[in-house]
């Protein structure tokens, strides 16, 4: 039996690798001092690998940015429209497709080159992780064009390790990409450059490929499914060792494609497939390795190591004891360790286990099959017992209330008083907007000051009455701006949220949070998300005096703001003894309590924010229609207790909404605010032509880049907007929240987003 994970997290454990990548980007520290912190990470990780017993450290997970990126660059195919010239080291090219290029830089090639945007990023599969997509065209070549990879391989070997190299396969990576809808045929182009990588890895004496292809998970097209066979031959004709490996969903009707592949072995999600996994032992021919998933890789539940064994044990016998044992996916979406959580309550964190201690998990799983009576694994596997055991048993866990409110929920709860044609009428009475209004989607620049202050009252060292005062500057500082700026719905700016999840799940009933459970979110940014571990409930107000008193600053109206059931359940790491479906019901009741307190407290307009409803979507389609239902019913029952008088906003952002718009409609939310800009409003075709009949502000422009917008190119944006849709439901904003700007750049955007706003304005007059 021998022992990997998929991949590894790579911001470092204190998050140095987010710390040097902002330290870079402000010229505070050379291209050498970034490269020497990411291989002291690369170091560190490998270490923690081999220490905990396994037989193989994984190469080629790290990235600076985004290992979607890393492929980008290894391929060769950096988008043309960059027209990146030799004067560029790859790491400022790199730098450049992940933030953008602003127009007037002058490049160090010593010309101004046009504005290039920031290559799109999108959700990696049902993950909470940011990718940043490849761009093809029927012109893009591939050639192998960094050096990155191989250095790397050799930087483990220089240290003594084993090295199984992880790769994208080359069909998940056009699959990846847009641009192209026949990506499927770059395919021939694209084989030969991974035969040479492939080939350069085998001479480096390295043992195992691992290439990723978790779209075997999905409904694929029958071109699609079809190209494995002949790629998997082409590629092993290089002689490296491979083993494919699947993820986040079962195999179904892909298992005996991906059995059947002509390489050396198959891993497989143990976790989201158990019950594929004796199907998998059977197809699988002998001679190859089948490597299990048996430990999750995205959640954070100590592993029941009883039933885990019990699920090996008709595998181990089918496969004669051989089998590799691993983590479902890579580790990339869980914590480094617990070993820094001092603040988390003791019989909770008993039963929870982040990336360090799932390495010890499968080593523990190893040696509870090869030893099975040796007094230390019978010891451990006690340990592990009894703290799964009190987890089973815990009356904490569940609160009879909280049942009670969800089986007793009456059937019209998910109700609007009134359909939306009165509710908007009523709400126009009170609000007396005009056309295109403005608005921002919620936060505001997250300045030192901020963090610094949150940090002390967090320590200790600011009490509550001095943190209130600070973050009511904050609020009246957000207020004034917003009202010089001229914009009409205004936000408080969220200074005391340190997360739009996190913050909710400090002050919920049910949930737990960490010190440094951080997960890599996109690039330098990182989340913690909270742990669901128990009924959730709601046990007092938690935004409304901070809203009331933004209120109290201005005659124009605040919008509270609120994170929706289904994005809070679906940026924490869930109960895995109970169906997702309760614990957002739970969660949904205890956000209407929310609404209706904001609602008596005199707020018209509140925001509920989901942009996360669309990377709940299941992988497979098959699962979508139940998702979708009591995804949607959430959202109504939070905004269901709001008057007709009341406006509902929602957002969303980061991923294709095309193919769930009905749904998006069925929330019936009054105004949604929606991430287009990186795609160029594609995405409101779909809008238009779906007839979208709520009012829709599509983000005017890419809040995740550094790059100011001027006026005529939001102007040119709305216009192309009212095209597909009556200007009467248009409103203008940003495409998400600003917390991660500046205040500078920010006033400039919105400045010239007003002014376009008003320019539509005379147009239409
Ligand atoms: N919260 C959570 N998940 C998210 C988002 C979020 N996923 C999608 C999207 N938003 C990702 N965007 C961001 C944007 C900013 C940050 C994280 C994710 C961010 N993080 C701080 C950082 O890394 O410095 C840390 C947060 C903090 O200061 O506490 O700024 O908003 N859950
Ligand atoms: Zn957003």
């Amino acid at each position: 039996i021998a022992l990997h994970v998929p991949g590894f997290p790579r911001i470092g454990a204190a998050r140095e690798l987010k710390h040097a990548l902002e330290r870079y980007w402000r010229d505070e520290l050379s291209d050498n001092e970034l490269e020497q912190t990411a291989a002291a990470l690369r170091a560190r990780h490998w270490a923690a690998q081999r220490d905990a017993g396994l037989d193989y450290v994984t190469v080629g997970d790290f990235a600076l940015y985004d290992h979607v990126a890393n492929h980008i660059q290894l391929l060769g195919c950096e988008p043309a429209r960059f027209s990146f010239g030799t004067a560029e080291t790859p790491l400022q090219r790199y730098s450049i497709m992940a933030r953008g290029r602003s127009g007037r830089d002058e490049c160090s090639c010593g010309s101004a080159h046009a504005a290039s945007p920031a290559l799109a990023m999108t959700k990696w599969f049902d993950t909470n992780y940011h990718y940043l997509v490849p761009e093809f065209d029927a012109d893009t070549l591939f050639n192998l064009s960094s050096e990155r990879l191989f250095d790397e391989v050799a930087e483990a070997q220089a240290l003594g390790h084993a090295v199984k190299v992880t790769l994208l396969g080359p069909l998940t990576f056009l699959w990846l990409g847009k641009g192209l809808d026949d990506r499927l045929g770059l395919l021939d182009r694209l084989l030969p450059v991974y035969g040479e990588i492939l080939a350069r890895l085998k001479a480096m004496g390295v043992a195992w490929v691992q290439l990723d292809e978790p779209i075997l998970g999905l409904d694929l097209p029958a071109p699609w499914r079809g190209a494995f066979e002949n790629a998997y031959w082409q590629l092993n004709q290089a002689g490296a060792a491979l083993l494919v490996a699947t993820y986040f969903a079962p195999l179904e009707e892909n298992l005996s494609l991906a059995c059947r592949l002509p390489v050396a072995g198959l891993h497989v999600d143990g976790v989201r497939a158990t019950h594929e996994l004796v199907n998998v032992a059977d197809w699988l021919p002998a001679h190859k390795v089948l490597s299990i998933g048996i430990v999750d890789g995205r959640n954070i539940w100590r592993t029941d190591l009883d039933l885990a064994l019990a699920r090996l044990a008709p595998v181990l016998d089918k496969r004669q004891g051989e089998v590799w044992l691993s983590t479902s996916c890579s580790l990339l979406h869980v914590p480094y360790s617990l070993a820094d959580e001092t603040q988390l309550d003791a019989e909770l964190k008993g039963w929870l286990a982040f990336a360090m201690e799932k390495l010890d998990e499968l080593a523990l799983l190893r040696a509870a099959i090869a030893t099975p009576q040796a007094p230390a694994v019978q010891a451990s596997l006690a340990q592990a017992r009894a703290a799964l055991a009190g987890r089973r048993a815990s009356p904490r866990v569940h609160n009879a209330a909280v049942a009670e409110r969800v089986a007793t929920l009456p059937a019209d709860a998910d109700q609007r008083p009134a359909p939306f044609a009165e509710r908007r009428a009523l709400q126009q009475q009170r609000l007396n907007l005009p056309a295109f209004p403005t608005t921002t989607i919620g936060s505001f620049p997250q300045t030192e000051t901020i963090r610094t202050a949150r940090a002390a009252y967090r320590r200790g060292e600011l009490d509550a009455a001095a943190y209130t005062t600070a973050m009511r500057a904050e609020i009246a500082h957000a207020i004034g701006q917003q009202e010089m700026l001229g914009l009409d719905v205004l936000v408080h700016g969220e200074a005391e949220r340190n997360d739009m999840v996190e913050y909710f799940g400090e002050q919920l009933a049910g949930f737990a949070f960490t010190q440094n459970g951080w997960v890599q979110s996109y690039g330098s940014r990182c989340v913690k998300p909270p742990i669901i571990w128990g009924d959730v409930s709601r046990p007092a107000p938690m935004t409304v005096a901070w809203s009331v008193y933004a209120q109290a600053l201005t005659d124009r109206p605040v919008k509270g703001m609120l994170t929706g059931p289904v994005t809070i359940l679906q940026w924490s790491f869930v109960r895995d003894d109970q169906p997702r479906s309760v614990t957002a019901t739970q969660i949904a009741l205890a956000m209407r309590d929310e609404v209706g307190d904001l609602e008596q407290a005199g707020i018209a307009v509140i925001q509920i924010d989901e942009p996360a409803l669309r990377e709940g979507l299941p992988l497979r389609r098959a699962r979508h229609a139940e998702y979708l239902d009591w995804a949607v019913r959430a959202f109504r029952i939070t905004a269901g207790t709001a008057g007709a008088a009341t406006q509902i906003h929602t957002h969303m952002c980061y991923a294709e909404f095309n193919d769930i718009l009905p749904q998006i409609a069925a929330l019936d939310a009054d105004v949604i605010t929606i991430e287009t800009s990186r795609s160029a409003m594609a995405l409101l075709d779909g809008f238009g032509s779906f007839r979208y009949p709520n009012d829709i502000g599509p983000g005017v422009y890419d809040i995740h880049s550094p790059r100011v917008p001027d006026s005529r190119e939001i102007a040119a944006l709305l216009r192309r907007a009212q095209a597909v849709i009556p200007s009467r439901q248009l409103w203008v904003n940003p495409d998400c929240g600003l917390k991660t700007r500046g205040w500078q750049e920010t006033l400039a955007a919105l400045r010239a987003m007003v002014a376009a706003a008003r320019q539509l304005r005379l147009e239409a007059a």
